[in-house]
């Protein structure tokens, strides 16, 4: 049995990965989160006191930081501003979190001789053309668009300069866009789930050909695992579950699958850069580490999602009124 510390195992895939960890392994889990904004506690809730507690702290605080570290076999990092809207409105808490909070971790687990796992995206990769099938792979140089995918890709540099030049055990992950339970209402599908729910037409940006790769939450939660259990330090293993769909469609399934007309929705301003098709390929975790995606039915997938939204108002009513106040301020 370990012990996982998990940096920002109060958002929507460090929950998830959390719910996971604990029903799939003997782990025990400390989660240290600074609760923002894109936090729930109501995300752990029912978990196991004796196997799971919340440390609320920043991971840019070196001195708790390295306390939790020293305490832990592995570090799961999650922990990130992560929306790109937001990072076009204030980079500032991006370049903060995500680079100087990776540093920090870095620091405290080359201290402590502590195996470390960085999760972060494809974005970093920069976007794909649409009308040509070429995908990401593990060597796909890095060309991030916006201050989001930029300070991701910088703290993916981090950690392999950490594992180079101080010999640190670390493996990292790029994964493709995540839905499921648990995420925050300000993006896409969650955002015109609820908005549905609440009688309010989706909103879909500029002309919707935008193309993203779809994976269910619980698959890249259980591909983490399978990295902690066998990944080889130092590699870069890309997490993706052939689910290319493209945002017209991706909407168009949602408002069928919750008995709207297909083309009620309202076509907003684009997002600045906005990035055009991402695609994973994914045979790494495949042929080294034995991994293929369970929920390979976006469909159904889909449609479980939209039940847990309905289901659980009272986890994401609370924040969706300031969530949409914030997208208005940000269209005038
Ligand atoms: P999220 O925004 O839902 O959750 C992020 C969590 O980190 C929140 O609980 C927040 O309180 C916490 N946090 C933020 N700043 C912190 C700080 N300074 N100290 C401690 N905790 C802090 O994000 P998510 O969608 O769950 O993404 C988790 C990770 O996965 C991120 O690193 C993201 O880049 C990566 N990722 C996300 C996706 C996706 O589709 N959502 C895809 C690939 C990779
Ligand atoms: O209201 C909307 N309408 C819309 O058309 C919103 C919020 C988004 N979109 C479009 C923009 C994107 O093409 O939907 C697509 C998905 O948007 P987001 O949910 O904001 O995700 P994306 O920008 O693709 O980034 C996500 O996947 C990679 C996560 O937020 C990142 O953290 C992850 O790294």
């Amino acid at each position: 049995m370990g012990r996982l510390l998990v940096t920002g195992g109060a958002g929507f895939i460090g929950c998830n990965f959390v719910r996971t960890a604990l029903s799939a392994t003997d782990h025990r889990v400390t989660v240290l989160d600074k609760m923002t904004y894109a936090a729930n506690a109501a995300s752990l809730a029912g978990l196991d006191p004796r196997r799971c507690e919340l440390v609320v702290g920043d991971i840019t605080d070196a001195v708790l930081v390295e306390g939790l570290v020293a305490e832990a076999d592995i570090v799961v990092h999650f922990a990130a501003e992560s929306h790109n809207d937001n990072s076009l409105e204030d980079p500032w808490p991006f370049v903060h979190t995500n680079l100087i909070g990776t540093y920090t971790l870095l620091e405290a687990v080359r201290k402590h001789g502590v195996r470390f796992h960085h999760v972060s995206t494809d974005e970093v990769f920069g976007d794909l053309p649409l009308d040509d099938a070429v995908k990401f792979t593990e060597t796909t140089p890095y060309n991030p668009s916006s201050p989001y995918s930029a300070t991701k890709a910088g703290s993916d540099l981090l950690v392999r300069a950490w594992v180079r030049s101080f010999g640190v055990e670390a493996t990292l992950s790029n994964c493709s866009n995540n839905y499921g339970p648990y995420q925050h209402v300000e993006k896409f599908i969650p955002r015109q789930i609820t908005n549905i729910l609440d009688g309010v037409r989706p909103k879909l940006y500029g002309e919707g050909a935008n193309v993203r790769d779809w994976i269910h939450v619980q698959d890249h939660s259980r591909a983490v695992l399978r990295i902690l259990e066998a990944g080889v330090s130092g590699r870069t293993y890309l997490i993706g579950a052939n689910g290319e769909q493209d945002n017209m469609t991706v909407l168009r399934m949602i408002l069928r699958l919750m008995g709207q007309d297909e083309d009620d929705f309202e076509q907003v301003r684009d997002r600045a850069g906005h990035d055009l098709r991402y695609a994973i390929d994914g045979r790494r975790m495949r042929d080294e580490l034995d991994w293929v995606p369970r929920f390979t039915d976006f469909r159904a997938g889909l449609k479980q999602t939209i039940t847990w939204y309905t289901e659980n108002r009272d986890w994401w009513e609370p924040v969706k009124a300031s969530t949409e106040a914030k997208y208005a301020k940000a269209e005038q």
